[in-house]
């Protein structure tokens, strides 16, 4: 293989409630595909997927660290945050427990992720809420969501993994502020743990293999 195959290697963490679709939206991202009883997720999963931003005109390979949501797992999970670039914080919108339960999901995520770390709130299971009769299922309404991402200075959007809306544009939109505030110097490249600039003729299948064998010793 020769020529970059990607130009920036990020770090990405998916936080949030058990069974908010946090496995979920990591399988329709890498695989396309969605299950109706995927297994509960063990302490940590790990996925990998390259896109492109077109504003900036790059090719990035997220590194996606997809937790356990619930509290047995919650202090490995912690250690995962250190050196992510960004941030998935899901709810189910059909959940009003699930949102409330994000507060406290950032204030972690805060604690021992960088600082400049970039999140933006998913809320997920929008399908479920289609039509006049499934309208009722919702529990958390879009403007109040927003308004509190706003607040918090997080990126915002309702997503689903079962049809798949809007999945990859949230890992886009993230992945894209992430590497406009590179550009802005705010994060610095290569000395940031969570960004990792592309070495010329990068072997693609070399990195994933390297990866996945680091995720299971
Ligand atoms: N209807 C619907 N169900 C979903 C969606 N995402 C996940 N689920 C279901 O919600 C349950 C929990 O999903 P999972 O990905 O394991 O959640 P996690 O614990 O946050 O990783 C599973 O039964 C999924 O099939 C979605 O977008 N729409
Ligand atoms: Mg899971």
């Amino acid at each position: 293989m020769s020529g970059i195959t990607w130009h920036y290697v990020l770090k990405f963490i998916i936080t949030g409630d058990a069974a908010v679709g946090k496995s979920s939206l990591l399988i329709r991202l890498t695989d396309q595909r969605f299950l109706a009883n995927p297994d509960p997720t063990l302490g940590v999963e790990f996925g990998s997927k390259l896109i492109t931003i077109p504003e900036e005109d790059k090719i990035v390979k997220l590194q996606c660290w997809d937790t356990a949501g619930t509290e047995s797992f919650r202090s490995i999970t912690r250690s995962y945050y250190r050196g992510a670039a960004g941030c998935l914080l899901v709810y189910d919108v059909t959940s009003r427990k699930s949102f409330t339960n994000t507060r406290s999901w950032l204030a972690d995520v805060r604690e021992h992720a960088d600082p400049h770390l970039t999140c933006i709130l998913v809320g997920n299971k929008v399908d479920l809420c289609e039509g006049d009769l499934n309208g009722r299922r919702r529990e958390v309404p879009t403007e109040e969501a927003e308004l509190w991402a706003k607040e918090e200075g997080l990126l915002f959007v309702e997503a689903s993994a079962k049809s798949g809306q809007n999945v990859e544009d949230a890992f886009v939109r993230a992945a894209s502020d992430i590497l406009s505030k590179i550009r802005r110097g705010v994060f610095d490249d290569d000395r940031s743990p969570g960004v990792k600039l592309s070495k010329p003729n990068g072997d693609l299948a070399l990195e994933q293999g390297r990866a996945k064998q680091a995720c299971c010793s």
